[in-house]
């Protein structure tokens, strides 16, 4: 089974994605290989250096066509290594799983659930208007949502989105600036919380992002703070680099820890799995390596108790929301999947047979993937240069966003 052609297409329908198309027997596979924000250096990874390794290579070796790209650059990890990798690896089991006629969880041990609980983002200017949006996913029938609001004393704050049923953060031109006061965060989010339970009851998964703005024993502090409202996790508290802060935040507090979807590899957690940590991982398919990487994560945290929670953002294209919902219903220590809906405009380039059902999503029954591209539509919307936002502090200081 020769690989005959590799193509990168490049489009814009609403946002930025980078898709990796192999062809081999005459049957072709998809791959997500965007990178929000610096989608053209994978594209060039894969374009430039990647695509003539593949030509006439056989196309079931998936392993071992992982291994020649991650032992062969000599140059390992990072961002735009692991989501190139990544896409190759998703397009392989896509074209393996349609050259079997079955759908691609089948190849991955079958599913191990009969549907996969994802969470929404309902995000509001202030408190009241939060609540409303809770509202709106209850009605829709999602079991698990996550909550955000604007902080009162800051102009703009993560995660309040421009409207409807996606967020999107990223700006044309340049990186807009967002301001930011921990102060101002730690005393208004607790109020949050406790409203929200006051209006839904203990049943409700309610999670919530910090998106790494706090340090360790902040992040202690606001974890304690949110004992009483049981949050489902506490994404992202403090930049995961260093591994080991994680100790102080688990010392102080219970509320359960999400992190990971800035991660590539499973050394970006081991640490943080191995000392449970943590009780989430959040890589995601396309930029943790594709799927071989990210089932090898999920085995390491299986032994320890870590559940998967894939990072499901609106820069994660259908390809790789399908291949997160396979992995998802195949894998034993499944969490949850955030599912964040993209645009229609994506959605018509990018037909999929995946659904939404009552909180829960299944990848649906079509052979690979289940998902398709339309060319010809995708070359309707030519790329736009976009930036992720920078934030500040209110003195002016360079912060994480
Ligand atoms: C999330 C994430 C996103 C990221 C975005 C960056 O939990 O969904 O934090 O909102 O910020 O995917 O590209
Ligand atoms: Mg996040």
């Amino acid at each position: 089974m020769k690989i005959t052609d590799v193509k990168v297409i490049v489009c814009g329908p609403a946002r930025n994605f980078v898709t990796l198309k192999i062809v081999a027997d005459g049957i072709y596979g998809l791959g997500d290989a965007t990178l929000n924000g610096r989608e053209l250096s994978v594209a060039s990874y894969l374009t430039d250096h990647v695509v003539p390794l593949l030509i006439g290579r056989d196309a079931r070796r998936i392993e071992d066509i992982w291994q020649y790209l991650y032992k062969g650059a000599y140059w390992r990890r990072g961002p735009v290594t692991m989501s190139a990798i990544a896409a190759v690896d998703t397009a392989l089991w896509d074209l393996k799983a349609k050259s079997l006629n079955v759908p691609l969880y089948q190849l991955l041990g079958g599913a191990s659930r009969d549907a996969v609980m994802v969470y929404g983002h309902a995000s509001g200017a202030d408190v009241e208007d939060t609540v409303k949006a809770v509202a709106h996913y209850v009605e829709l029938g999602y079991k698990a949502i996550r909550a955000q609001s604007g902080i009162p004393g800051l102009t703009s704050t993560y995660g309040v989105g421009r409207g409807g049923m996606f967020y999107e953060p990223a700006e044309k031109k340049a990186p807009p600036e967002n301001s930011w006061s921990t102060e101002h965060y730690m005393t208004f989010i607790p109020k949050l919380f406790e409203r929200l339970r006051k209006e839904f009851g203990p049943e409700v998964h309610l999670l919530h992002d910090a998106h790494h703005r706090l340090t360790p024993i902040e992040a202690a502090r606001v974890g304690k703070s949110l004992e009483s409202y049981h949050l489902f996790w506490l994404e992202d508290p403090t930049p995961a680099e260093l591994q080991e802060s994680f100790r102080l935040i688990r010392q102080h507090t219970t509320t359960p820890l999400a992190v990971g979807e800035i991660f590539n590899t499973i050394f970006d957690c081991q640490q943080l799995i191995e000392e449970q940590l943590i009780d989430y991982i959040r890589t995601t398919v396309v930029h943790a390596g594709g799927i071989s990487h990210l089932r090898k994560i999920a085995n390491l945290a299986e032994m320890y108790q870590v559940r998967t929670g894939s990072h499901g953002a609106t820069d994660l294209s259908p390809v790789c929301m399908a291949a997160a919902l396979h992995f998802d219903l195949s894998v034993h220590n499944f969490g949850v999947q955030e599912y964040m809906r993209h645009a229609p405009e994506t959605d018509a380039v990018f037909p999929h047979a995946y659904y939404f059902e009552n909180g829960f999503m299944h990848p649906g029954e079509k052979p690979g993937l289940g998902v398709d591209i339309d060319e010809a539509l995708a070359a309707k919307y030519p790329y736009d240069r976009a930036y992720l936002p920078v934030n500040r502090k209110l003195d002016g200081t360079m912060h994480n966003w």
